[in-house]
C-alpha cells in the first residue's frame, strides 16, 4: 500500500521534507506540492513527478490526495490544517501548528469534534535516538524523581530577519514540547532574562538569551537559547534526578584523540544534526496513516507549546514571571 501525499509549501522545510519522502520513505508517494510562488512548486513537482498547485486549498481537496504534510509559513498553518480536517485527511504540519493560541483553539475544537486523531505536529526532536534513550532512561527511573533540566540550544547563526521573540517561537519551541513531553508535565510559567548581547548578533537581537520554565510538578527547566554562537549547531541536554543526572551531549561522529589533543565534529545546523529524527518522523507518520492511526506530537501538544511561547514573549518584553493558563484537555487527547 502507498500513501498520496500533497505537501503544502515548497520553501526550505517543504522541499526538504519532499526529498525525503521520495527518497527514503518506502510506501510514499509525493503526488502534488502547492506554492503561492508557484513558480518554486512547479520545480519541485517536476522532480518527483508530481501535480503543482498556487494555492493550498486546492491541493487539500485534490482527490488523489490522501494524506497532507504543510510546511508553509506559520501563520497558513490553521487555515490548512482546518481544510484538512474539514476533509477528512490526515495532516502532518510543521512546528508551530499556529503561532496564536486562538488559532490553536480552533484546531483543538475541530479535531476534538472527530472520532480520531488526524493531525500530528512536527516536532521531530521526539524521534531522535539520543531524545529517545533520555526518555526512556528518565521514564526507567535511572535518575530518580527528576528536579531540575538543563538545556542548550545553539546555533551558528540566523537568517537575516530574525528577532528576539523568534529565538522562542522558532527555536525554544523545540525545548518546550521536549519538556513536556520528556517529563510528562505542563509548563506553568515562563521567565527569560536577556543576557549581554553577542557583539556578534545582528543589530536588536537580544542575543543570548536563558528562558526559565516552571513545570506543574515543580520541575525547573532553564533553557540557553543563543542563535550566533559561530560554532555549529549544537543540542545539549541533562536531566538532574534525585540520584544521578542523565545527560545527552555529543552526536554520533568519530572522536578522534591524537597529539595531545581530542576532538569530534559538530554538525552545521539542525537539518544535519536532526536529519535521521526527520526520516523516523515521516516513515511513523506514513506507516501510522497507512494503518488508520496518527500516534506522533498532537494538537494538544502544539497548543501547550504555543501556550508557553506565548507566555515566554510575553516575559521578553515584560521582564517578569507570565504564568500560563490551558483549557481544559478534550477528551480526544488523553
Ligand atoms: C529552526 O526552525 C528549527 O526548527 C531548529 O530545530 C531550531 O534549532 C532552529 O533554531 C530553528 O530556527
Amino acid at each position: 500500500m502507498t500513501l498520496r501525499i500533497g505537501v503544502v509549501g515548497t520553501g526550505q522545510m517543504g522541499r526538504y521534507h519532499v526529498e525525503r519522502l521520495a527518497g527514503g520513505v518506502s510506501d510514499a508517494e509525493v503526488v502534488a506540492v502547492s506554492d503561492v510562488y508557484v513558480e518554486g512548486a512547479k520545480q519541485v513537482a517536476e522532480q518527483v513527478g508530481a501535480r503543482a498547485y498556487a494555492d493550498g486549498h486546492e491541493l487539500v481537496a485534490d482527490d488523489q490526495v490522501e494524506a497532507v504534510l504543510i510546511a508553509s509559513p506559520g501563520f497558513t498553518h490553521e487555515e490548512f490544517t482546518l481544510a484538512c480536517l474539514a476533509a477528512d485527511k490526515p495532516v502532518l504540519c510543521e512546528k508551530p501548528l499556529a503561532p496564536a493560541i486562538d488559532a490553536c483553539l480552533r484546531v483543538l475544537e475541530a479535531e476534538a469534534a472527530k472520532p480520531r486523531r488526524l493531525v500530528q505536529v512536527g516536532f521531530m526532536r521526539r524521534y531522535d535516538d539520543g531524545f529517545r534513550a533520555l526518555k526512556a532512561a528518565a521514564d526507567a527511573g535511572r535518575v530518580g524523581r527528576p528536579l531540575l533540566l538543563h538545556c542548550r540550544h545553539r546555533n551558528a547563526d540566523v537568517p537575516s530577519g530574525f528577532t528576539s521573540d523568534m529565538m522562542i517561537t522558532d527555536s525554544v519551541v523545540h525545548d518546550i514540547d521536549v519538556t513536556r513531553w520528556l517529563l510528562g508535565q505542563e509548563v506553568l510559567a515562563a521567565t527569560v532574562y536577556k543576557a549581554r548581547r553577542s557583539s556578534l548578533a545582528p543589530e536588536g537581537l537580544a542575543d543570548p538569551q536563558m528562558v526559565l520554565l516552571e513545570t506543574s510538578e515543580g520541575v525547573l527547566v532553564d533553557v540557553e537559547s543563543f542563535v550566533n554562537c559561530q560554532f555549529g549547531y549544537d543540542i545539549r541536554y541533562e536531566l538532574v534526578g534525585e540520584t544521578g543526572t542523565l545527560s545527552l551531549g555529543e552526536t554520533a561522529g568519530v572522536q578522534a584523540r591524537q597529539e595531545g589533543r581530542w576532538s569530534g565534529p559538530i554538525p552545521a545546523d539542525y537539518r544535519e544534526r536532526f536529519g535521521d529524527a526527520y526520516q523516523a518522523e515521516l516513515c511513523e507518520w506514513v506507516n501510522g496513516v497507512l494503518r488508520g492511526e496518527v500516534t506522533g506530537p498532537s494538537a494538544w501538544d502544539g497548543y501547550a507549546t504555543t501556550a508557553v511561547a506565548e507566555a515566554a514573549v510575553q516575559s521578553q518584553t515584560k521582564g517578569d514571571r507570565v504564568a500560563v493558563e490551558l483549557v481544559d484537555r478534550p477528551a480526544l487527547y488523553g
